[in-house]
C-alpha cells in the first residue's frame, strides 16, 4: 500500500482498515531504514498512527503541521512525498532527521531544538488570517517538550488571542528518559482522573440494577469514596483555564477515533483547541517499546535483537560521568544538573549513585543555568551538563545570572563541534564564539581523555568564577599519560620550532598533530611549533608574546566557527604585530547533516586539506 501513496492526498481516500495497514507498513519502513542509518526510532513509531489520522483529515499544504523537535516526524516524511528518498535519512545530501523548510514544501517550520512548535504555530495562524489564507495551524508537542518554558509563553499568548489553532499534546510519559517534574505528574493526574471518570460512570450504571436497600447503601459509600478521590484526583484542566478547549485524553493509536475527533474539531470548534493524545513510545516494535530511552535515538541496530551494531567505546560523555562520580565521592558539594539529557551527557551513573545531588530539570536550559546559580551562590559546586547547541538557549542566564556574579558553576558543554547525522540544528559550532566575549568566564577544551579528566579536576578547585569545558561528541582519544595539574590559561607547548606555529584547541589538536607530521615530511628542514591551547579564555599571553619574537606565521585549528572563534582570539592578539595568523575551522555557513568525515571535507578541514593550504602558504 505504501508504494501506492505518492502524496498525502491519497491517504485521505483510504478506509479505516487500509489506514491501519498503512500504519503497519510505515512502521516497517521506519524500522528498516533506521536499523541501517540510526535515528530517532521510538519517537517516530509512537506518532505513526497520529500522523496517519492527521493526514486523513487535514491537507498539509493548506493546513500547516508544525512538529516539535521533529524527531518524531519520520512517518510524516514518508507520507509526504519523501518515501523514495527515505533510505538516505540523516546521510549527507539525504533526508534530514528533523523538519526543514528547504527540504520539503510539507515542512511548515524548521525544527530541532525543543518547545518551539506552539509559538511557531501561533505565528503561522495569525499570518494566515492576516493574509486571508485558508487552513488550520496545528502544533504537535511532546510532554517532554512541553516542559520547556517557551511552550508556555506560546500557550499564554494563544489563549489570550483566541485564534483558531490546534495544539496536540503527544503524551507518552517520556522525554528521552522518563519525563520528570510536576507538569508530568499533573498530566498523569489528568489521565488517571479521566479514566476514573469513565470507571465511575460504569459503576453508577451498574448500581442501578441493585435492589433498593443495597443500592442506597452502595451509593452512599460510593459517594463518600468519590468525594475523597475526586479531591485528590480530578485536577482543573490548566489548558482550559488558559483559554483552550481541552479534548482528551485520546488513544493515540486508535486511528478511527482520532479521525472522528479531528472531523468534529474542524466542523464545530473555533479558537484554540488543546487535544491530549496518549501514545506509547516505540509502538509496534517490541525492542523500542521495552527500551524507549535507548531507542529514542541510536546508531544502526540489528532488527531482530535490537542490539546496536557498534560497541560503545569510551566517549567524552562517559568519561565525564565517571570522573564526576569519583570527584563527587569525596566532595559532597558537587551537584550535577542536566536538562533532560541524563543518558546523553553521561550522568546516568551519577543519578543512581547520588540521587539527592542529581537534578534533571526537564527541557529547560535557561532554568538549569539560573538554578545552578542559586546553588552556587549558597556555596555548593554545581556541574551543569548541556550540549553546546542547547546552551545557546541560556545565553542571557550565563551572562546575567552567572558570569556577572562570578559564581563558580562548571558548565560541561558536550557535543561541541560537528555532531554528524543530526545536522545543522545540532552542531556545536558557535560556543567558543559566544563564550569568549563574556567577562569572568574561563573557557577550556580538552584534546584527549586524560586532559578532560584533568580539566574536570581543575574546575572542581577553581572558585573565582564560572568555567566552561567544551568537548566533542563521540570516542575520546587516550594518550596513556598522566597530565600534570593544569594552570589557568596555560597552553601546552608540545614542541618548539621556529618561524611557524600550529596552535589548536580541543579535539582539533589531533588534526594539528597529523598536519604537523605531514608538514615535517614535506619540509624536513623546517621545525614547527606545535601547541595545544587547552584554554580559549584566558589566552596564554606569555607564550603568545614569546612566539611573536620568533614567528612569521601562525596556523590555528578548531572545530568552531571561525568568526569569533579561537583563531579570531589569536588574530586579535597579534593585531598590531607582523605575525600573520591563518585560521581553520567552521566557515560562516550552517553545516548540513552527514558523516563527520564527509562534513570536514566539505568545510575543508581534514588534515590533508589543511596540510595542503599550509604548504601553499609556506611555499
Ligand atoms: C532545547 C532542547 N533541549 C534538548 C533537546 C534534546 N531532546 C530531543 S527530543 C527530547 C525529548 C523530547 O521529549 P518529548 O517532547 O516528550 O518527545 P518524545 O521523544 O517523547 O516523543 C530531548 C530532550 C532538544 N532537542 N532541544
Amino acid at each position: 500500500m505504501l508504494e501506492k501513496i505518492k502524496s498525502p492526498n491519497e491517504v485521505r481516500k483510504l478506509s479505516n482498515k487500509e489506514l491501519k495497514e498503512l500504519a503497519f507498513e510505515v512502521r516497517k519502513r521506519i524500522i528498516e531504514v533506521t536499523a541501517k542509518n540510526g535515528g530517532h526510532v521510538a519517537p517516530s513509531l509512537g506518532t505513526t498512527d497520529l500522523t496517519i489520522a492527521l493526514l486523513k483529515m487535514y491537507n498539509p499544504l493548506k493546513d500547516r503541521i508544525i512538529w516539535d523537535v521533529g524527531h518524531q516526524s519520520y512517518a510524516y516524511k514518508i507520507l509526504t512525498e519523501r518515501n523514495d528518498r527515505f533510505d538516505t535519512l540523516r546521510q549527507y545530501n539525504g533526508i534530514s532527521g528533523f523538519n526543514n523548510i528547504f527540504e520539503s514544501k510539507y515542512d511548515a517550520f524548521g525544527v530541532g531544538h525543543a518547545s518551539t512548535s506552539i509559538s511557531a504555530a501561533l505565528g503561522i495562524a495569525i499570518a494566515r488570517e492576516k493574509l486571508n489564507k485558508e487552513g488550520r495551524s496545528i502544533a504537535i508537542i511532546g510532554d517532554g517538550a512541553l516542559t520547556g518554558g517557551i511552550s508556555f509563553e506560546g500557550l499564554n499568548q494563544a489563549g489570550h488571542l483566541q485564534k483558531d489553532m490546534l495544539v496536540i499534546l503527544n503524551d507518552n510519559n517520556m522525554s528521552i528518559s522518563k519525563n520528570v517534574g510536576a507538569l508530568q505528574a499533573y498530566l498523569t493526574n489528568i489521565l488517571v482522573s479521566r479514566s476514573y471518570n469513565s470507571l465511575r460512570n460504569v459503576i453508577w450504571k451498574f448500581v442501578q440494577f441493585f435492589p433498593d436497600h443495597l443500592r442506597r447503601r452502595t451509593i452512599m459509600s460510593a459517594r463518600k469514596l468519590e468525594e475523597n478521590i475526586i479531591n485528590t484526583l480530578a485536577p482543573n484542566i490548566i489548558f482550559e483555564d488558559l483559554g483552550f478547549k481541552y479534548i482528551g485524553p485520546v488513544d493515540g493509536h486508535d486511528i478511527p477515533r482520532m479521525v472522528k475527533i479531528f472531523r468534529k474539531i474542524k466542523k464545530n470548534l473555533s479558537g484554540p483547541v488543546f487535544m491530549h493524545v496518549v501514545t506509547k513510545k516505540g509502538k509496534g516494535y517490541e525492542h523500542a517499546e521495552d527500551n524507549a530511552p535507548r531507542f529514542h535515538g541510536l546508531g544502526p541496530y540489528e532488527i531482530k535483537t535490537g542490539k546496536s551494531v557498534k560497541n560503545k567505546l569510551s566517549t567524552y560523555s562517559t568519561i565525564f560521568g565517571d570522573v564526576l562520580c569519583s570527584i563527587a565521592e569525596k566532595n559532597k558539594k558537587i551537584m550535577a544538573i542536566t536538562a533532560a539529557m541524563k543518558n546523553g551527557t553521561g550522568l546516568t551513573q551519577f543519578a543512581e549513585k547520588f540521587p539527592d545531588r542529581f537534578f534533571d530539570v526537564g527541557i529547560a536550559e535557561q532554568h538549569a543555568v539560573t538554578f545552578a546559580g542559586g546553588l552556587a551562590v549558597q556555596g555548593l559546586k554545581p556541574f551543569v551538563a548541556i550540549y553546546s547547541t542547547f546552551m545557546q538557549r541560556a545565553y542571557d542566564q550565563l551572562i546575567h545570572d552567572i558570569a556577572l556574579q562570578k559564581l563558580p558553576v562548571v558548565f560541561c558543554l558536550d557535543r561541541a563541534g560537528l555532531v554528524g547525522a543530526d545536522g545543522a540544528t545540532h552542531h556545536g559550532a558557535f560556543d567558543i564564539s559566544y563564550l569568549n566575549s563574556i567577562p569572568n568566564l574561563v573557557v577550556m577544551a580538552p584534546a584527549n581523555a586524560e586532559e578532560f579528566s584533568a580539566m574536570l579536576r581543575f574546575a572542581e578547585n577553581y572558585n573565582q568564577g564560572p568555567i566552561v569545558i567544551r568537548y566533542a561528541r563521540g570516542t575520546a582519544d587516550f594518550i596513556n599519560k598522566k597530565i600534570t595539574p593544569l594552570k589557568l590559561g596555560k597552553f601546552e607547548l608540545q614542541q618548539k620550532g621556529s618561524k611557524y606555529a600550529i596552535i589548536a584547541i580541543g579535539k582539533a589538536f589531533q588534526i594539528a598533530m597529523e598536519v604537523e607530521k605531514m608538514l615535517k615530511r614535506k619540509f624536513p628542514e623546517l621545525d614547527f611549533y606545535l601547541i595545544n591551547a587547552r584554554f580559549s579564555k584566558p589566552l596564554d599571553e606569555i607564550l603568545l608574546g614569546e612566539l611573536d619574537q620568533n614567528i612569521d606565521k601562525i596556523f590555528t585549528i578548531e572545530e568552531n566557527s571561525i568568526i569569533g572563534g579561537f583563531g579570531s582570539q589569536i588574530k586579535n592578539f597579534y593585531v598590531n604585530s607582523s605575525t600573520n595568523v591563518y585560521s581553520y575551522g567552521i566557515p560562516d555557513k550552517f553545516i548540513p547533516h552527514g558523516d563527520v568525515k564527509k562534513l570536514k571535507e566539505l568545510i575543508e578541514t581534514t588534515p590533508e586539506q589543511i596540510f595542503k593550504k599550509i604548504s601553499n602558504l609556506i611555499k
